[in-house]
């Protein structure tokens, strides 16, 4: 049976069709999830725990008295986790460390005129707050992606909020990156209690991490008000483009688009050939290796809303590309560092045939918390950079002030500030008297 064969010609299709065909999936929230939203966030707000112990209750069907993981139960998690995963843990740990450990800036420490020293520095985030979905298989891989830049970064306080019951992995994930706050509580509730803090949970400066409408529009509501902690980004559904030549594997490109498609009812896959006959194999393969997944019902929703574009030549898949501002890219093509040229929007990108998207998902060392829904046409993959803020330094000496002196009183005048010229000329004045005087 043939559950896949949404096939266009690019060229084909009129303009207005062109952009249909980019659309990603509308992401519903309504007026009600708002509404809940809205009044969960007031109730933690002004019950602190009183109001976390009753949407635990009646959200999760959770009772107790802290939600906080004892120390004990935090370490004990290393003896319930295999030794096989434990080491895949670590490997993946090292090469996150060793990538963000690479971002580290560089600190600006400059003379731009004689006497006049400015100085860029880096101070990292006080307190950060990491929110860890629940479901089937909780994906305790972004624990690492965001825990080990925020170690890197010095975060001095790190919160982690998982919906209960907790699973082993996020505790040991947890646990390896030197957590040691963990407290089991999920929903917009956990993201108010990091907002507001309540009598046990720890109000944070900034809140990390993907989850559901609700965490999302929570995430966005506490963000929104006026002193309300910071948030990473609003996390949509994933979605993948591949760029492919006549050279590719057509087995490769079929996993890669369902590894992503195996994500959600939301996700979104798109491939991008000149080849029709590649495009023919790619189906093909598709319908054969997707009956062996297990998230079939996901991936048959997710296959969709998505599509395979046949396009004139390569330089019209990097076009069509940079449109649509995937998160993640993959370019299978015999030069893919010729394409990489052309490429201008997008999250991630995997270069040849060997660099699967899993590499990124899991281990290789890029972080995989990334702008989706369009949104690497501004923004860039968390980083280090997420975790500190930038602090301007600046020291004059007195006759670097003296040389900008004059500058600065008639740049001042002409804002009408007498103010500012007056807190140059008191100096000025006070010099000239020093040493004339
Ligand atoms: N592809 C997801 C991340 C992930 N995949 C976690 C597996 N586990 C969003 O970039
Ligand atoms: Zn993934």
């Amino acid at each position: 049976m043939q559950y896949f064969r949404n096939i266009v010609y690019w060229n084909k299709l009129n303009s207005n069709n062109q952009k249909k065909i980019l659309l990603r999936p509308i992401l519903k929230t309504n007026y009600s999830i708002k509404n809940t939203v809205q009044k969960i966030i007031e109730d933690v707000k002004n019950k602190g725990d009183k109001a976390l112990k009753k949407y635990s209750l009646l959200l999760d069907k959770y009772q107790d008295d802290t939600f906080q993981v004892l120390q004990e139960n935090i370490s004990r998690s290393s003896s319930d986790i295999s030794r096989e995963l434990k080491e895949a843990i670590v490997t993946a740990k090292n090469n996150i460390t060793c990538f963000h450990e690479a971002q580290k800036p560089l600190k600006i420490d400059i003379e731009t005129q004689i006497g006049v020293r400015c100085q860029q520095i880096h101070l990292p985030l006080n307190s950060i707050g990491i929110y860890i979905p629940s479901g089937i298989a909780p994906l305790f891989s972004t624990v690492l992606m965001l825990a080990i830049p925020a170690q890197i970064a010095g975060c001095k306080k790190i919160i982690l909020c998982s919906p209960p019951p907790i699973s082993k992995e996020v505790l040991y994930a947890a646990y390896i990156c030197g957590i040691k706050k963990i407290f089991q509580i999920g929903g917009a509730q956990a993201i108010a209690a990091l907002a507001f803090g309540t009598e046990t949970i720890p109000k944070v400066d900034k809140i990390f991490g993907p989850g559901n409408t609700y965490v999302t529009e929570a995430k966005l509501q506490v963000s929104s008000i006026f002193n309300g902690p910071a948030i990473d980004m609003l996390a949509g559904p994933s979605e993948l483009l591949v760029i492919a030549d006549h050279f590719a594997n057509p087995d490769f490109i079929a996993a890669d688009l369902l590894s992503q498609a195996e994500h959600g009812i939301s996700s979104q896959v798109i491939l991008l050939t000149p080849s029709e006959d590649l495009a023919q194999r790619v189906i093909i393969s598709i319908n054969e290796q997707l009956k062996k997944l297990t998230r079939l019902s996901e991936i048959l929703i997710a296959l969709k809303h998505s599509t395979i574009i046949i396009t004139e030549d390569l330089l019209q898949c990097a076009k069509i590309s940079n449109i649509y501002a995937p998160e993640h890219l993959i370019i299978q093509t015999k030069s893919p560092r010729k394409i990489l040229d052309y490429i201008f929007n997008a999250s991630s990108i995997f270069l040849g045939s060997w660099s699967p998207e899993s590499a990124g998902d899991y281990a290789s060392g890029t972080n995989h918390v990334l702008p989706t829904y369009g949104k690497s046409l501004t923004n860039s993959a968390l980083g280090l950079a997420d975790f500190q803020k930038r602090v301007l330094v600046q020291e004059l000496t007195s006759q670097g002030l003296i040389n900008l002196s004059n500058t600065l009183e008639i740049l001042s005048s002409a804002e009408k500030l007498e103010g500012h010229k007056n807190a140059v000329k008191v100096r000025i004045d006070f010099l000239k008297e020093k040493y004339n005087g």
